[in-house]
């Protein structure tokens, strides 16, 4: 290729793996596609601050198998202060905090300009005392260089509920709605009374008019919330298409509620629920998902986007292939237990080798404000280890790079692809 006039070409490999580097850090996150953070408006639904960072449900889990002398019972029967210094105690006094999760608040107190070898939870609780929630949320936006956010919006909520129907939409440009719709789909026998006494005309064995006014509720929340997408966590075992009242749901309502709508429909498969209840919200594992329940869906409605994300690491290579065949599925993320380093370097390297740059390589999935810092700092390095080789052998090829071609392309990785995607 040779390049415009106007363009940086790169030469050599250690001017390729200096930009590569530079380009992953620095360029401005377009979007984040999956979070669970909320505006400020949402009140005590964002979580923020040190006590919520490190009583993240990933550090119970560890916390309940390094400290056994506290069982989960007693520590969720401790203040959230209580918990948070147990776990710091735990977790990163009595070992060293090598874990992701672990090594994810340092780098996130690091950021702030914490000092994590002198100070202690008392330093970093006074540090968020001293600032107002408006102001820290544009800190974190900006020490992560991030533009937007998808938050996880569910009508089934009621405190989310009351947000929605007394303000109405989102105002804040920065945070993104997205309509979350696991009861359809995973427990159809608890959503149906609820949506009866909301006034939609709907009967448990889906007769009469049920799936028009399933529909009729989507579209409700859909102009309400503005979401760019609709999704379901979903079981590892979840079936498509199949003897059950998700597959009626699914084609009846969802998918033509997307289709009409111009969003896409997000299955986020591979949870695993509840295999150790005492851990409460830590207490999900994860399975292998049927890839044939993709291909179906993709298949059937070719008329519908497939946004998707799957949980088990013995699934990815298969969506890449699933995703080679039906352009209307773009894979995301690499979720929750495969939200680490070395995971995240083999997905996203078999995605790039099957797919070119037809993905979004990375969401966060915070829960609380402050991860959206660490967790980006992480998976940035991450893609551009990845990254520096491929256009390394590129460049081996005799092919010309330029700084300007692989900020497009980072930057389409970093969720600009999606943006592209859905046409915002
Ligand atoms: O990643 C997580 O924190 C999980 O607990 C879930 O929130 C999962 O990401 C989901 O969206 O269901
Ligand atoms: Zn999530």
């Amino acid at each position: 290729m040779s390049a415009a006039a106007s363009e940086t070409v790169l030469r050599g490999s250690s001017a390729i793996a200096n930009a590569v580097e530079r380009i992953c850090r620095t360029t401005t996150l377009p979007i984040d596609v999956h979070t669970h953070l909320y505006s400020g408006r949402f009140g005590d639904l964002l979580l923020w601050g040190f006590d919520e960072l490190i009583t993240y449900h990933y550090l119970i889990a560890e916390v309940c198998r390094t400290n056994r002398a506290v069982s989960p019972d007693q520590f969720f029967a401790m203040s959230k202060r209580e918990q948070a210094d147990h776990i710091w105690q735990s977790l990163f006094i009595d070992e060293s905090p090598v874990s992701e999760a672990r090594r994810g608040v340092l780098t996130c107190l690091q950021a702030y300009g914490l000092d994590v070898a002198e100070g202690g939870p008392d330093d970093f609780r006074e540090f968020f005392a001293a600032t107002t929630l408006e102001d820290h949320i544009d800190r974190v936006f900006a020490t992560a260089n991030a533009e937007k956010v998808v938050m996880t919006n569910d009508p089934f909520s009621d405190e989310e509920r009351a947000v929605w129907l007394e303000q109405g939409a989102e105002t804040d440009e920065r945070f993104l709605a997205a309509l979350r719709i696991d009861p359809l789909l995973v427990t159809w026998h608890e959503a149906q009374p609820r949506l009866a006494a909301w006034g939609y005309d709907v009967a448990l064995d889906l007769s009469g008019i049920t799936l028009f006014e399933v529909r009729r509720f989507l579209m409700d929340w859909a102009e309400r919330m503005s979401p760019v997408y609709m999704a379901a966590s979903l079981g590892f075992n979840f079936a498509y298409p199949d003897d059950h009242p998700s597959t009626p749901i699914l084609n009846e309502a969802i998918i033509p509620a997307c289709v009409e709508l111009g969003i896409p429909f997000s299955p986020m498969m591979g949870v695993k629920r509840q295999v150790n209840p005492a851990l409460r919200l830590a207490g999900d594992a994860v399975g292998k998902a049927d890839i044939g329940t993709v291909e179906r869906l993709c298949a059937h409605h070719p008329d519908c986007n497939f946004f998707v994300t799957l949980l088990s690491r013995e699934n990815q290579h298969e969506l890449c292939v699933a995703a080679r065949k039906f352009p209307n599925l773009m894979p995301f993320g690499c979720w929750w237990f495969l939200n680490d380093p070395s995971i995240i370097d083999e997905i996203t390297r078999e995605r790039v080798e099957l797919l070119g740059h037809s993905f979004v390589a990375q969401h966060s999935d915070c829960r609380v404000l402050d991860q959206l810092v660490y967790k980006w700092i992480h998976s940035r390095e991450a893609l551009a280890a990845v990254l520096t080789d491929k256009y390394l052998d590129l460049h081996a090829t005799g092919w010309q790079l330029t700084a300007e071609q692989i900020e497009a392309d980072v930057r389409g990785l970093l969720g600009q692809n999606f943006l592209d995607w859905i046409g915002r």
